[in-house]
């Protein structure tokens, strides 16, 4: 077969690099990362004996890693999965069965808001968890005097959004910590978008992400294949000590390594090595640098809308993501058009909006077509 023929057929599907997929949260991996993952592609992060090289490799990004989430104490750990849903999963798994194990709890339950991704109602259903449902604030936020009124003695964890799926926003951490902690109930941080990003802008003006430095954060989801560019899959899920790791340990009895602490046995040697790549060769200045351009690319298009004048924004921007409703005509007749027009634009299910996410490729030139598009479709 030659290589022709897979050609034609992944040009049946859009490329990131023409500018008009605006809701991915994927983008086109680094060159980088791909070779690395190329190179690895025969290797399995599941048996450390006949891989032992990205064994190490895995240490060495995890703790990096973690360290950029604001570890310091050198004891938190984790693991490179396949994306944001496992990493919730894991959390929330580990969570359940510590506090199985240390409390008496007859029904367990979470704590989450209308913010939170899917992949966490998936987690709690599959894990026996009642979800309850905290109130957001007139931000989108979550409410920490809502969670302190919701929490109970049954609550096996808070769930935070740092970059929630629809509208970008960045739950108060600090402030849900101090209800957390006052109840001795450990918080999961759903950061797969927003984590890596606002702790790698710390130092700008940016709102960060205090991650592990906040003791009530036990769990903590922040993925590679979203904001380190890096081929799918790559979920990055960690925990504040790796001592909590033995809640999800099982025995492997077989294999020379005898316990596993993920879901998945075989995981890629190739997600792993890209991320090495991303660290050790793209470096957190570059990550910051790309970072600044999709925020700026973001907040151009923020003020335009807002200049407009036809436009509801929902939220301020604090991860490159904005939500916005037309005020002339439906948003579901909108995205329609659009949609004829040739762009990738989802809706919004908790605000009646469409939504934008300002990855790499979605650059200056492209959100200025895209504008005069949408201009051209509200006027008529
Ligand atoms: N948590 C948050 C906050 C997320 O945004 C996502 C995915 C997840 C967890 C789950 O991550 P995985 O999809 O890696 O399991 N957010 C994107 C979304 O649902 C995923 C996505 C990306 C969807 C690109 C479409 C797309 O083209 O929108």
């Amino acid at each position: 077969m030659s290589s022709k023929f897979f050609k034609e057929l992944r040009a049946k599907d859009p490329f990131y690099e023409h500018g008009t997929i605006l809701s991915s949260m994927a983008s086109k991996p680094l060159s980088i990362a791909v070779k690395a993952f190329f190179e690895f592609l025969d290797t399995n992060a599941g048996d450390l004996i006949l891989f032992k090289n990205i064994h190490r490799m895995e240490r060495y990004v995890v703790k990096k890693l973690v360290k950029i989430l604001g570890c310091i104490n050198g004891r938190c750990s984790g693991y490179i999965v396949s994306g944001g849903s496992e990493a919730n999963f894991l959390s929330l798994w580990l969570l359940r069965n510590y506090a199985l194990k240390n409390r008496r709890i007859r029904r367990p339950e979470i704590v989450a808001s209308y913010a939170s991704h899917y992949s966490i109602i998936k987690a709690a259903n599959a894990l026996g968890l009642k979800i309850i449902y905290s109130r957001l604030t007139k931000d989108y936020k979550t409410d920490p005097d809502d969670v302190a009124e919701k929490v109970s003695r049954n609550t096996i964890a808070v769930v935070a959004n740092v970059g929630s799926v629809e509208l970008g926003t960045v739950d108060s951490i600090k402030e849900i910590a101090k209800v957390s902690l006052e109840h001795n109930i450990p918080i999961h941080v759903d950061a797969a978008f927003g984590g890596f990003i606002l702790s790698i802008m710390e130092n700008l003006k940016f709102k960060k992400f205090p991650g592990f430095t906040c003791n009530g954060v036990y769990t903590v989801t922040a993925d590679p294949h979203k904001t380190l560019f890096t081929p799918i899959p790559s979920g990055g899920f960690f925990v504040r000590d790796h001592k909590f790791l033995k809640h999800i340990r099982f025995k492997a009895p077989y294999l020379p390594g005898k316990t596993t602490e993920t879901l998945i046995g075989t995981r890629s040697g190739g997600s792993i090595a890209s991320i090495y790549a991303v660290l050790k060769f793209v470096g957190l200045k570059r990550l910051k640098k790309i970072y600044e351009k999709c925020y700026e690319t973001a907040f151009y298009f923020y003020q335009k809308l807002l200049k407009i004048g036809k436009f509801k924004v929902y939220g301020i921007l604090e991860t490159p993501i904005i939500c916005f409703k037309p005020l002339t005509c439906s948003t579901d007749a909108l995205m329609k058009k659009l949609w004829k027009k040739g762009w990738t634009i989802y809706k919004c299910s908790i605000v009646d909006g469409l939504r934008l996410v300002f990855m790499p490729h979605v650059n200056r030139a492209n959100v200025d077509k895209f504008l005069s598009d949408l201009i051209s479709l509200v006027e008529h």
